[in-house]
């Protein structure tokens, strides 16, 4: 019987090598599990409903924040998604400091006339002075609608490569 072949160092840092540790660590790359791939970003659907600024609140708990949509591919993958769930939910979007002024709450990123939105026909109104936060709603076919900021909705919340440059 041979004798059983040591390894030696240069064998054992060639076998580490091989190994690519993105897929060994559920955190660095890919998405966790009960987070959604699309893009370079993760979200997460959420299955409880809160107003918007716990749904702010918990999405930072779990090192996302609330979803903010730069284009039409991002906003047609999360209204597929959201119209699988049949219900409305918020996104990072709101004018509380300033009404009218449309603000992505993460990044701080005012909305301009070049910017992506698909608010709903009519929307964003500012239904009886009270609404600053907008959401994929429901009752308008899941366009976008300023809500009250105070009511109960599910919420999305996204994690980017860069979100720890963003956040802080
Ligand atoms: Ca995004
Ligand atoms: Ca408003
Ligand atoms: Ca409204």
């Amino acid at each position: 019987m041979p004798k059983q072949t040591m390894l030696n160092p240069m064998m054992i840092s060639w076998l580490i090598s091989q190994v690519d540790l993105r897929e060994l660590s559920p955190f660095s790359f890919g998405c966790r599990s009960g987070w959604v791939t699309h893009g370079s970003s993760c979200y997460h659907f959420s299955h409880d409903t809160e107003p918007w600024t716990g749904a702010q609140h918990f999405c930072r708990e779990m090192k996302g924040q609330l979803v903010e949509i730069n284009d039409v591919n991002e906003n047609a993958f999360i209204k597929a998604q959201v119209k699988l769930r049949k219900q409305t939910f918020w996104i990072g979007l709101t004018d509380v400091e300033e009404e009218g002024t449309w603000m992505w709450m993460n990044s701080q990123t005012l909305l301009t006339s070049d910017s992506f939105t698909n608010w709903a026909p009519g929307q964003p109104d500012n239904a009886l002075d009270n609404e600053n936060c907008a959401c994929f709603y429901m009752p308008l076919n899941f366009l976008w609608n300023d809500c009250r900021c105070h009511d109960n909705y599910y919420y999305i919340c996204e994690m980017t490569d860069h979100s720890s440059e963003i956040v802080g």
